[in-house]
């Protein structure tokens, strides 16, 4: 907004005010429009619905039940989004955080008109002199982080994806490649910066009671501008990947395998599969791709691989690299269609279980091929089965963050793809995950359902996202009602 300020500063304020409190509502008042635009730093910025960089700044991943903003604002300091906040409480308008703008939970469609804080040039990466932690802006995409600390001989939990920022997974528990090391992108916490409902900014760590809520419920209590996390010396510079297409009609072959031969799965190796259409490989239903990794080699222990090459693979491809590319042999590299925001609706309907009920694989891939097959508006979806190593997540004690799943070992989600068309086919999508989900909870033989609430679809309970235990839903909603008490932040999975 340095063109504010300079020559046109009172004709084009008066404009902006005007134009705020169209775009705000009659509840801001000119006064409170000048007073926000005013104290923001000079390299904040403003954007209205009539520019083009307003719709960049709002584009999401997923395009089903996105938030509707009026403004999008770009604090460039931590102070900004102080003045930001407060605006919005004394206006009495809705905010919300966009980062990464990948999370596609339909309660956020519960945002009708509000302010947008747009974080991404609160992006930067910093390590300590001593190298043991790291801070970055609340707005830096994990894969900068990664790069910077590659470079400087380190490494540290982020999520997989390179497109999404590292507090969205973050604030919700976070799942990455090293997590059998250290634990969850949420356990590497040390301190966060963090703007309160109150409009307060404030550092936080664990010497506050807010502290265990940030780690698994964090999106709902405020907006972190700053965050310090542990790093560590790297451990591997090798990675290797086996990539095994099979024809579906092996799904029970398959599972089977993967639950005698890695039910002890080492710290070293990741296994995920994904059910998708491949039509060169078959043109009549989803083929399974099934990845095994390995850290620390450069192909990966044929023992790992021999059952799987056993059931008769359509393909086999291996590859090796570093970890920088791990994103791109997993098709969540930052150019990899996944990372795209081409239009689409992406909605995912998770479950976490403990081991692979071989009869459920087999109903949930026969349901799934019936639907996703031949002319369906579901034909780009992913069934996504991701089994990331757990010894550094369960070596933690799961009392002592607001993630409440530690126990579970295998994170499964259809991604239920298409091109949005009305309600209707939104309700037939929702309608086919959730009997999807339903067939793998009923495989568990519990009456939990347990969800990672950054993948969850928006119709879960705070039980499905937070734990069935009665005292972290009560510890939850004590700090909801000590640090936000009028629900501004609530839109993203709210606790109560
Ligand atoms: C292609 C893809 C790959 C993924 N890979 C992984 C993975 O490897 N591991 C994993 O754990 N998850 C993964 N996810 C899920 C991911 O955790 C969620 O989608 C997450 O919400 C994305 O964060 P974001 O910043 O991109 O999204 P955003 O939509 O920008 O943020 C999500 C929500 O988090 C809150 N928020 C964001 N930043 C802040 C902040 N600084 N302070 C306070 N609140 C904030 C806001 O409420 C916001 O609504 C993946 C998702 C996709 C689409
Ligand atoms: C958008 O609206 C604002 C406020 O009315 C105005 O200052 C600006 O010039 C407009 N921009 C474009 C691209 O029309
Ligand atoms: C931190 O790491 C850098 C780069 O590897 C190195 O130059 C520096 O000496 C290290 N500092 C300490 C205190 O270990
Ligand atoms: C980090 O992100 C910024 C944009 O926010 C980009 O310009 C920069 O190149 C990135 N750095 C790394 C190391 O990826
Ligand atoms: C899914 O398949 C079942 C048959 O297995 C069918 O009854 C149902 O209509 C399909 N749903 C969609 C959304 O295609
Ligand atoms: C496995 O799933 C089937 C089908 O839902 C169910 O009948 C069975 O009880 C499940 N097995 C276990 C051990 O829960
Ligand atoms: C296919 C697959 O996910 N196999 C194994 C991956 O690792 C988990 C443990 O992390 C095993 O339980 C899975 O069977």
């Amino acid at each position: 907004m340095r063109w504010l300020r300079t020559s046109i500063f009172v004709s084009v304020t008066a404009l902006l005010s005007v134009c705020l409190d169209y775009a705000l509502g009659s509840s801001a008042s000119e006064g409170h429009a000048n007073a926000l635009i005013d104290a923001l730093s000079p390299e904040a910025k403003v954007y209205f619905p009539n520019s083009t960089e307003f719709s960049t700044l709002t584009s999401r991943w997923s395009s089903l039940a996105e938030p509707i903003v009026n403004v999008a604002v770009v604090p460039a300091t931590e102070d900004d989004v102080v003045k930001i906040v407060q605006y919005a409480n004394k206006a009495n308008l809705p905010i919300l955080a966009f980062n990464g703008a990948h999370a596609a939970i339909t309660t956020l469609g519960r945002m009708h008109g509000g302010i947008e804080i747009y974080l991404g040039q609160l992006s930067s990466v910093n390590i300590a002199p001593d190298n043991k932690t790291v801070t970055v802006g609340g707005g830096t995409l994990s894969k900068n982080v990664t790069d910077t600390l590659w470079s400087a001989g380190k490494e540290t939990v982020t999520g997989t994806c390179e497109c999404v920022s590292v507090l969205g997974p973050g604030l919700g528990g976070g799942h990455g490649w090293l997590q059998g090391h250290y634990g969850l992108v949420t356990d590497q916490f040390v301190s966060m910066n963090v703007v309160l409902a109150d409009g307060t900014l404030q550092t936080i760590d664990a010497d506050s009671d807010l502290w265990w809520g940030m780690k698994g419920a964090g999106q709902n209590f405020g907006i972190v501008t700053s965050l310090t996390s542990k790093i560590y010396d790297r451990s591997q510079t090798d990675w290797a990947i086996e990539t095994l297409i099979f024809d579906g009609d092996n799904v029970e072959a398959l599972y089977q395998a993967a639950n005698d031969h890695f039910s002890n799965i080492p710290v070293d190796l990741i296994n995920w599969s994904y059910w998708l259409n491949i039509p060169t490989a078959d043109p009549n239903k989803p083929i399974i791709l099934f990845y095994i990794i390995q850290e620390g080699v450069t192909s990966v222990d044929p023992t790992y691989t021999k059952p799987f090459h056993d059931i008769g693979p359509i393909s086999v491809e291996a590859d090796s690299g570093t970890y920088k590319d791990l994103a791109a042999w997993v098709q969540i590299a930052v150019d990899s269609a996944p990372c795209q925001k081409a239009g689409l609706a992406h909605p995912r309907f998770p479950a976490y279980i403990k081991e692979y009920n071989i009869s459920a694989q087999k109903l949930a891939y026969e349901a799934y091929a019936a639907n996703v097959s031949g002319d369906s508006p579901f034909s780009s979806s992913i069934y996504m089965f991701e089994g990331y190593p757990v010894q550094g997540v369960q070596a933690i004690d799961g009392d002592s963050a607001a993630f409440a799943f530690r126990s579970d070992n295998i994170l499964t989600a259809p991604l239920i793809t298409y091109t949005p068309a009305g309600k209707e086919l939104d309700d037939q999508a929702a309608e086919l995950g959730n009997r999807l989900r339903e067939i793998i909870h009923q495989g568990t033989g519990s009456n939990e359902l347990h969800t990672y609430v950054n993948y969850a679809y928006g119709d879960e309970t705070p039980q499905n996202w937070y734990g069935y235990e009665q005292w972290r839903q009560d510890r939850l909603k004590a700090l909801k009602n000590k640090y936000d008490p009028e629900g501004r932040f609530s839109f993203f999975a709210p606790v109560q």
